[in-house]
Formats: structure tokens, C-alpha cells, sequence
């Protein structure tokens, strides 16, 4: 066997098999390797047109097959399976070769398989890839962790493969060390979890409040899509709602089970913000509306609680009601990724990973899930002030979130009014409203503390830790 592939992939499902092909398409040889070796020959069989194979039937053949430094993507299912390949795969390479998991792995995994492979010698990148089946095969958005080096070897080529955004830029780029790209890769799907429950929102109140049918909430979708909330995600919904059943005749919306699922990364992404201390509400929401979704047992059992339904609005009102929609959908869109970037500046400060927040935002453009015209201002915010504190800091989010705020009170209120839930877009609100307050009944949940707990407090007045004795003698210490 010749020592030929510009890169080997590993895991030929249909995420692995469409990564293949893409880096064939794009001029690269490929090498190829299924622990199953049926898959390996029917995507030779199927594609072996579209560009050069290596076709491969043993580990030993399969790292034989490439060029050095070997560069060796795993595609495997995320988790013992992908520990199974590094396991196989690592006595077989040598010093400076890269093994890059492009699987959805938790970053501290990524973490732990950065570090155990560094100590081999060997590069490990840990890489996020969106845009499921599709994006694989065409350009997806690319985010890789690892070493600065293994990107000077790998980014040509994954730049070449990525997704491209309008202005022509790939949609890839180094994000950071180690785990850097897998948590990025983790956010970007909380915030996906968090702009579809608002999509979801928005759908329901058109429907429910304004009382659009879906074929005519596709139309209003469509009119946003030509707006500030271009995106891919408003484009699909537009398309879903004009969908019809064709067993039924119809909207196909209605025949599908209101029982949202979830793989996990959403999950991940609360969990590790609560871990960092990190306040994504608007995502958190997203999750548990997922998963009060599916307890259709609770569900059942709650029914008949009391409660009022919406009063139809006139055609006149419904019409101004979606417009007020459209700035609350618009502002809780800038309040959840306002809480995702936070949580990518602070996994960055944790770990040390350095990542260029703007830079995030201009890969997400193309490729992914969350693509979104809006992006580009996210970029531009963060180019402008590096260093600015929240997406809400700046000037021109900080204008139109103003702009859009009474509506988005409006929309809110007449959400509770009609019982109507909207947890997504009352928790961006509150969270709105949280960084504007002038003070925060935190001081009172402090005293609470200090109460029952003896955990201290601090004044407004003078510096140290303080407790008071709550007994009879309320005479206040210094703790510190
Ligand atoms: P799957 O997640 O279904 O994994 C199937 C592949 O894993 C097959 O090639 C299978 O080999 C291989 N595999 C397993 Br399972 N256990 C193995 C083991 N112990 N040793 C060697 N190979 C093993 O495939 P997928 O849906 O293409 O996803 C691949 C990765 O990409 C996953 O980590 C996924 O989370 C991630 N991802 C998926 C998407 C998406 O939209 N689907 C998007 C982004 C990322 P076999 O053929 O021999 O069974």
C-alpha cells in the first residue's frame, strides 16, 4: 500500500461517509476505514466516482495509507465507542500525527483525550462539526480544539471543506487548546435549543392569540425572513408551517405528537453554565420546555387546572400583535446569545482557551444550524470592543433591544393574560430586566443566609464580611 491519503477517515456512517466525500470532492485522497467493512465497500461502491479512495480493511492498512503527519478523522458514535478508536489507533501512529473527533464528545472528554494523547506525542482535535448530514457532505461550520500546530497541518483543509458565508469566508477557524472546540461546538447548540423554543413561542401566540392559521403564520415567517431575523432557522419553520399532511389533508403541524426529544448538548450546555456560575436562563427554559413536553403522563393529570384562554383578537389587532411579536422574538434572540457568549467568555477564562468571540460569531454564518444574518452584528460588536461585557453592552444591541422592550412587554403580558406559556421570552425578559436593575432582592436572599446559616453578608457601606447574631441581640460582626 502506498503512503497516499491526504487524510483518513474513520467511522463511515453517514456523518463519516459524507465528511469522506467531501474532502474527496474538494481534490484531497481520502483513506478509508469502517469497523464494519460493508460500509466502507458501499461508499466506494455508491460515490467512488466523486473523487480519490483509499478503501482499507484493517487499522494497520488504514494508517499505512497516509501521507505524514497522519491525519486521521474518527467519526464514531460519541462516548466508549470513540475511547475504543484512540485506543486502536494510537500504538499505530507516530510523534506529530493528529487524530482529530469530529463526534458531538463532551469537551472534558475532549480534555482528558487531548491530554493522554499529548503525553504520546500525538495531536488530538477535538472538533465540532454542525449541519448534520447535510451540512457534512456540502460544508458544514467547523470549530476545532487542539494544539496551534495541528491547526497549521488540518486548517487548509477543513477552511477548504467548511460551509462559506455570504462575503465568501470559511466557516472554520482555530478556536482554542485542547476542549475549546467541542465547548464551543456545546453552546452553539444550547443557543440552538434556546432560538428554537422562541420560534416555538412565536408560533404559538401567532396562533393561539392572534388566531393565524399556520398557512398564514408560514407567510409571516417568510416576511421575517426577509428581515433582521433572516436565518435558517426561521426559513425551515416557514417552510414546515406550509406543509400539509398528505395522509390527512392537514397542517401538517398539527398531526405531529407535541412531544419535543433532545440528544443532550442542550443539557450539557446548563449544566457546565451552572458549573461556571454563568446565568443562561433563555437556554435552561429551553430545555425544560423540551422535557415538560414529554411528560405526557403530568400533562394528562393537569388538564383541567384553572386557567383563561385567549380572547381572539380583531383581523386589525392581530396584525399589530405580530408585529409586537416580531420585536420580541428579536430581543430574547439577542438575550440568549448574549447568555451563550458569556458562557463561551467564561469556559474561555476557566480554561485558558483565549477564544475570539467575533470570530465564533462569523463561523456560525455558514454551514450550521443557527445561521443567521444577524451574526455579522455579533461579529462586528465584538470587533469593535474585544472586551465588552455582554452582547447587551453594545451600542447598537443595547438601541434596538430599547427599541423593541415595550412591545416585548406587551407580548409577554398578553402571553400570561391569555395562558399562554412563554417561558422563553419572560426569562429573557426578566434576565433583561435583572442587568438593569438598580438594585436586586439578592441583598435580602443574603440577610436569609446569614439568618439561618450564618454564611455572612456584605454591606453597601463598608468593605469585609459581615453576620449578625439573630438571637435576641441582633448586634452585627465583622466576619472577616
Ligand atoms: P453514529 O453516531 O451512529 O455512529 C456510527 C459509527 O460508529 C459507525 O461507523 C460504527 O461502526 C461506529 N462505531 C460504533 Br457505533 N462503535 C464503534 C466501536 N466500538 N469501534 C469502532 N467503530 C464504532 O454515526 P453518525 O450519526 O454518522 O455520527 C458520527 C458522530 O458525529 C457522532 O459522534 C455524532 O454525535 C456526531 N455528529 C452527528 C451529527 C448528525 O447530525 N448526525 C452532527 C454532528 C456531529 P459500524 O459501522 O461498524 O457499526
Amino acid at each position: 500500500m502506498s503512503t497516499q491519503a491526504d487524510i483518513g477517515v474513520t467511522g463511515l456512517a453517514v456523518m463519516g461517509g459524507n465528511l469522506a466525500r467531501n474532502f474527496a470532492r474538494n481534490g484531497y485522497t481520502v483513506a478509508l476505514y469502517n469497523r464494519t467493512a460493508a460500509r466502507t465497500r458501499a461508499l466506494v461502491d455508491e460515490h467512488g466516482d466523486e473523487g480519490a479512495f483509499v478503501a482499507t480493511e484493517t487499522p494497520e492498512e488504514f494508517v499505512a495509507a497516509l501521507k505524514r503527519p497522519r491525519r486521521l478523522l474518527v467519526m464514531v458514535k460519541a462516548g466508549e465507542a470513540t475511547d475504543a478508536v484512540i485506543r486502536q489507533f494510537a500504538p499505530l501512529l507516530e510523534e506529530g500525527d493528529v487524530i482529530i473527533d469530529g463526534g458531538n464528545a463532551h469537551f472534558e472528554d475532549t480534555r482528558r483525550r487531548e491530554r493522554e494523547l499529548r503525553e504520546q506525542g500525538l495531536h488530538f482535535v477535538g472538533t465540532g462539526v454542525s449541519g448534520g448530514e447535510e451540512g457534512a457532505l456540502n460544508g458544514p461550520s467547523i470549530m476545532p480544539g487542539g494544539s496551534k500546530e495541528s491547526w497549521q497541518s488540518l486548517g487548509p483543509m477543513l477552511e477548504k471543506i467548511s460551509a462559506k458565508a455570504e462575503d465568501g469566508a470559511p466557516c472554520a477557524t482555530h478556536i482554542g487548546p485542547d476542549g475549546a472546540g467541542h465547548f464551543v461546538k456545546m453552546v452553539h447548540n444550547g443557543i440552538e435549543y434556546a432560538d428554537m423554543q422562541l420560534i416555538a413561542e412565536a408560533y404559538d401566540l401567532l396562533r393561539r392569540v392572534a388566531g393565524y392559521e399556520p398557512a398564514r403564520i408560514a407567510e409571516v415567517f417568510r416576511t421575517w425572513n426577509t428581515g433582521r431575523l433572516d436565518s435558517y432557522l426561521i426559513e425551515i419553520t416557514a417552510q414546515v408551517l406550509a406543509h400539509t399532511d398528505a395522509a390527512t389533508g392537514r397542517p401538517f403541524v398539527d398531526v405531529v405528537l407535541d412531544q419535543a426529544e433532545q440528544k443532550g448538548t442542550g443539557r450539557w450546555t446548563v449544566q457546565t453554565a451552572l458549573d461556571l456560575g454563568v446565568p443562561v436562563s433563555g437556554i435552561a427554559e429551553a430545555v425544560f420546555a423540551r422535557s415538560l413536553s414529554g411528560h405526557a403522563d403530568l400533562r394528562e393529570a393537569s388538564r383541567e387546572l384553572a386557567g383563561p384562554r385567549p380572547t381572539p383578537l380583531s383581523e386589525e389587532a392581530a396584525a399589530a400583535f405580530a408585529d409586537q411579536v416580531e420585536q420580541a422574538l428579536y430581543a430574547s434572540k439577542v438575550v440568549s446569545y448574549t447568555q451563550g457568549f458569556h458562557q463561551i467568555a467564561a469556559g474561555s477564562q476557566t480554561y485558558d482557551w483565549d477564544v475570539d468571540l467575533g470570530r465564533v460569531a462569523s463561523i456560525w454564518r455558514g454551514g450550521c444550524i443557527i445561521r443567521a444574518a444577524f451574526l455579522d452584528r455579533i461579529t462586528a460588536a465584538y470587533d469593535k470592543d474585544p472586551a465588552l461585557p455582554s452582547l447587551l453592552s453594545d451600542e447598537r444591541f443595547a438601541e434596538e433591544t430599547a427599541a423593541a422592550q415595550d412591545d416585548w412587554r406587551a407580548v409577554v403580558s398578553a402571553a400570561v393574560q391569555g395562558g399562554v406559556p412563554v417561558p422563553g421570552f419572560s426569562a429573557a425578559l426578566a434576565y433583561y430586566d435583572a442587568l438593569r436593575a438598580e438594585r436586586l432582592p439578592a441583598a435580602l436572599t443574603q440577610a436569609q443566609r446569614d439568618f439561618f446559616g450564618a454564611h455572612t453578608y456584605r454591606r453597601t457601606d463598608r468593605d469585609g464580611a459581615f453576620h449578625t447574631q439573630w438571637g435576641g441581640d441582633r448586634s452585627e460582626a465583622d466576619a472577616g
